[in-house]
C-alpha cells in the first residue's frame, strides 16, 4: 500500500467500499451529531478512551476520509479540514501563539493572510515581521527572542517568488521556531515541504485540491502532535471547520488532481513563453521560464511549475485593464485552480486589502495582472490572450 505511486494514492488513500452497502464512492455523512450507544460509551467518547464521533466539529467520517487522503498526498502523519484556506490559516498559527510572541512572515503573501498578520495579530499581542524570504539572511537577522513561528508561501501570491524550503525549515529548527508554508500554489502534486523538514503545511483546498471552483475550504497536514493541537485547540473552539459535503467534494477533486496539475503546467508553459515572447510585456513572473530569478531552485524543489503567472505590460495598469477586459475565454476573476483560466487585477482585487505602500514593498505594482492557467487547451487561451494583446 504504501509504495504506491501519487496517482494511485490520490484516487485510492483513505477510501475502500462501504462494508454494509458495496458502495464504492465515500458517502456523504450529512449529519451533525452520532447517537451514543449508552452513557458510558458517550462518556468514554468525550475522554477520548473509544474511538468514534461525537458531533461533526469534533470530527465526521466523510472528513476523516479528505484528511487521511491528505496527509498521505503531502507524505505527514495526520491532516485536518477547515472550512475555508483562512480557516486553515487562523486555526494553524494561533494555535501555538500567545500573547507577547513573535512571528516572522514572509512578503508578499494572500491579501487576506497579509491582512490578518498585519492588523489582527497586533491587536492579540503578536507581533510580526515582514520580510523578503528570496533572501535567506533575512530571518536571522529578524529572530528575536520571542519568535515562535516562521511563516510564508512559495511561490508566493501574487509575486511568484520562492523561498528554499531546506533552508527555511532548518533555520525554524535551530531558533525553535515553527515553520509553516502555504502549499496552495503548488499542491503536493509538485512540492512536499515537509519532506524538507518543515513542520506544517496548509492549502486553500479552494483551489487546486478542489479543482471545480464549487467549494471554500482548507486544509492542514503536519504530524500527529501538532494536528491534534489544531483539532482538540483552535479548530475546535473556533469553529472553522469544514462540512461533511465539502469534504466529500474534495475528496473527489482529489482524484484527478496529478492530471489536472500536469495539464494546468503544460498549458501553463506554453502560455508563459508565449507572453514572455510578446513586445507587449515589460515584465513576466513565472519560475518555470529561465529568466525567473529563481528559476534554479524552483527546479530544485519543485517538480512542476504550476499554473500561476503574473505579468506587467508595457503601458502599466491602462494596458493590463484594456487586456482584461476584452479577454473572451479567460474569465475576469479572483481564485485560482479552477478548470477555467481565471485573470485578475492583484492591487485592486485580491491584494486591495494591503496598503499601498506595503504592496509596493512586497512587488504588487499597479501593472501587476495575473493568470490563473486553466485546463482548456493552451491553443485557445494564448490565441485569446493574442487577440487582447493585439488590441492595446
Ligand atoms: N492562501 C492562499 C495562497 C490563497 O491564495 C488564498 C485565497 C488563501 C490562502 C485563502 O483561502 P480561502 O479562504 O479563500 O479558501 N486566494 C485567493 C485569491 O488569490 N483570489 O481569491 C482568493
Amino acid at each position: 500500500m504504501t509504495n504506491w505511486h501519487f496517482n494511485t494514492r490520490a484516487v485510492h488513500k483513505g477510501e475502500s467500499p462501504c462494508p454494509l452497502t458495496g458502495a464504492l464512492r465515500t458517502p456523504i455523512y450529512q449529519t451533525s451529531t452520532f447517537a451514543f450507544k449508552d452513557v458510558e460509551q458517550g462518556g468514554n467518547l468525550f475522554k477520548g478512551e473509544d474511538k468514534g464521533y461525537i458531533y461533526t466539529r469534533l470530527g465526521n467520517p466523510t472528513q476523516t476520509v479528505l484528511e487521511e487522503k491528505m496527509a498521505d498526498l503531502e507524505e505527514g502523519e495526520a491532516a485536518c479540514a477547515a472550512a475555508s484556506g483562512m480557516a486553515a490559516v487562523t486555526s494553524a498559527t494561533l494555535a501555538f501563539l500567545n500573547k507577547g510572541d513573535h512571528i516572522i512572515s514572509s512578503r508578499p503573501l494572500y491579501g487576506c493572510t497579509y491582512s490578518l498578520f498585519k492588523d489582527f495579530f497586533p491587536r492579540w499581542g503578536i507581533e510580526v515581521s515582514f520580510v523578503d524570504l528570496a533572501n535567506i539572511e533575512s530571518i536571522p537577522k529578524n529572530i528575536k527572542e520571542n519568535t515562535r513561528m516562521i511563516y510564508f508561501e512559495t511561490p508566493a501570491n501574487p509575486t511568484m517568488k520562492l523561498a528554499d524550503l531546506a533552508k527555511v525549515a532548518a533555520l525554524g529548527k535551530s531558533n525553535n521556531c515553527i515553520t509553516v508554508v502555504d502549499n496552495t500554489f503548488m499542491t503536493p502534486y509538485f512540492q512536499k515541504p515537509l519532506t524538507y523538514g518543515i513542520d506544517i503545511v496548509l492549502h486553500s483546498a479552494t483551489k487546486y485540491i478542489g479543482g471545480h471552483g464549487d467549494v471554500i475550504a482548507g486544509i492542514i497536514i503536519s504530524n500527529k502532535d501538532y494536528i491534534d493541537e489544531i483539532k482538540k485547540g483552535t479548530l475546535k473552539d473556533l469553529g472553522g471547520v469544514i462540512s461533511p459535503f465539502d469534504a466529500w467534494l474534495l475528496i473527489r477533486g482529489l482524484k484527478t488532481l496529478p492530471l489536472r496539475m500536469e495539464r494546468i503546467n503544460n498549458n501553463a508553459i506554453e502560455v508563459a513563453h508565449f507572453l514572455a515572447s510578446s513586445p507587449k510585456i515589460q515584465e513576466i513572473y513565472y519560475p518555470g521560464l529561465a529568466q525567473h530569478p529563481q528559476h534554479q531552485l524552483a527546479k530544485e524543489q519543485m517538480t512542476g511549475f504550476g499554473g500561476m503567472i503574473s505579468f506587467e505590460l508595457k503601458g502599466g495598469f491602462a494596458a493590463g485593464k484594456k487586456l482584461m477586459n476584452n479577454l473572451k475565454l479567460c474569465t475576469l476573476a479572483v481564485s485560482l485552480g479552477d478548470a477555467e483560466t481565471l485573470i485578475q487585477h492583484p492591487s485592486s482585487m485580491t491584494h486591495s486589502v494591503v496598503c499601498e505602500d506595503d504592496r509596493l514593498l512586497a512587488g504588487i505594482s499597479e501593472g501587476l495582472v495575473r493568470l490563473s492557467v486553466g485546463i482548456e487547451d493552451a491553443r485557445d487561451i494564448i490565441s485569446d490572450l493574442q487577440q487582447g494583446l493585439a488590441n492595446l
